[in-house]
């Protein structure tokens, strides 16, 4: 009977040990807002987990405390304690139950992965590419608009093909709780469906290098018809001769047409630093290089450093980051609006008189 009081009592602390250390790992470990269908089944799976181990917790800590209390040597006891040689029954509970209770998590993790990462009907392809540090996006199925930014439409299933230029890079949006690395020199997959409209980002989860930090890009899950329109916007081919030069530049910076990623994911027009230097009041200004010395940037300065990136590294920056071969995309969709319009276009010149007209 007496025996009896101090399991209800244990038991008793457990319950209430459990409950308090799952509301505490809750509270100090919140998840992101949950924007994908992935997402249900992650989080339910992070909440067991959570549950069992505020479980172990109390159950470990609610005995120790409790016997270090109430079964303390007395003032007055100078016996000794009696000898106990242990206890066969509960030694195999304690052995089996965990064991099937590990197996039993690998189990479920693994068929959750396996629906996770399985081809899902209707599922829409778009090719990611990562290099240090930025990322780009192309679409094969809507004209192989080429993207800085990843633009989603809402409970459309998804599946990225993802390459990498360079080193180990790992897509990751919080949001979507799924993640992948890309390994240079395969292909590797990504499936996921966004369910809540909103702006995200993914960042890269793979220290990747010394701007691994800025490797950044946006995400904007939207309506269908928004995405609809936004592929016409992006795909609508522009009779280049009815634009200004500036106008091309600008088109040219966020590469809505040609089939390079834009200057946009290395170089922004607001004084923020990315990859490269910005193109806030590039024109002009005075650029030290890393070998110390100085110059102002003009025509021929960029021009050359779109022709041969290599040749003059802007101090802070690294060599090797700007694609080398832009004169030969350059030189092809120069043929191909030579074709298709009969104009001759420039698209350094574009650039350039897109730059000039960034100043603060
Ligand atoms: C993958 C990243 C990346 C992309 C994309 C990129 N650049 Fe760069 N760019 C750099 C880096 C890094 C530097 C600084 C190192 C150097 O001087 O080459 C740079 C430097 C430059 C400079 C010299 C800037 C200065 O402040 O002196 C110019 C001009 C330039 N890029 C033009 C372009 C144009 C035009 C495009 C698009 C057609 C482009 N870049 C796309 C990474 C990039
Ligand atoms: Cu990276």
């Amino acid at each position: 009977m007496n025996k009896q009081k101090h399991y209800y009592a244990v038991a008793g602390l457990v319950v209430i040990g459990t409950i308090v250390s799952y509301i505490f790992l809750q509270a100090i470990y919140p998840l992101p807002k949950a924007a994908s269908a992935e997402a249900k089944t992650i989080d339910f799976m992070f909440d067991v987990y959570f549950g069992l181990i505020a479980f172990m917790f109390a159950l470990i800590m609610a005995f120790i405390l409790y016997a270090s209390f109430v079964f303390r040597r007395q003032p007055d006891d100078t016996e000794d304690a009696a000898h106990i040689h242990g206890n066969t029954t509960l030694e195999i509970i304690w052995t089996v139950l965990p064991v099937i209770l590990v197996i039993g998590l690998g189990v479920w993790g693994a068929l959750e992965f396996r629906g996770l990462v399985s081809a899902k009907e209707n599922e829409m392809v778009i090719n990611v590419t990562g290099q240090q540090w930025s990322w780009s996006f192309e679409y094969p199925e809507q004209e192989d608009i080429v993207s800085a930014q990843l633009f989603l439409p809402v409970n459309r299933p998804i599946v990225l093909k993802m390459n990498s230029e360079d080193v180990l890079h790992s897509f990751w949006v919080p949001e979507f709780r799924v993640k992948q690395d890309l390994v240079p020199g395969y292909e590797q997959e990504l499936r996921f469906e966004p369910t809540v409209i909103g702006r995200y980002k993914v960042r890269c989860a793979e220290i990747c290098g010394k701007d691994h930090t800025t490797m950044l890009a946006d995400v904007q899950v939207v309506s269908e018809s928004d995405f609809a329109a936004w592929v016409e916007e992006r795909s609508a081919r522009p009779a280049y001769a009815d634009l200004t030069p500036v106008e091309r530049g600008e088109l040219w910076y966020n590469a809505a047409t040609g089939d390079w990623a834009g200057c946009v994911g290395c170089h922004s027009v607001d004084g923020a630093v990315r990859a490269g230097p910005t193109w806030l009041d590039i024109y002009g200004r005075t650029e030290t290089l890393t070998d110390g010395a100085t110059l102002t940037v003009d025509d021929t300065y960029i021009r050359q450093s779109i022709q041969e990136p290599n040749a003059q590294i802007v101090e802070g920056f690294n060599p090797n980051i700007m694609p080398q071969d832009y004169v030969e995309r350059f030189t092809a969709v120069q043929a191909e609006i030579l074709a298709d319009e009969g104009v001759e276009i420039d698209i350094i010149a574009d650039l350039i008189a897109f730059m000039q007209t960034l100043e603060e």
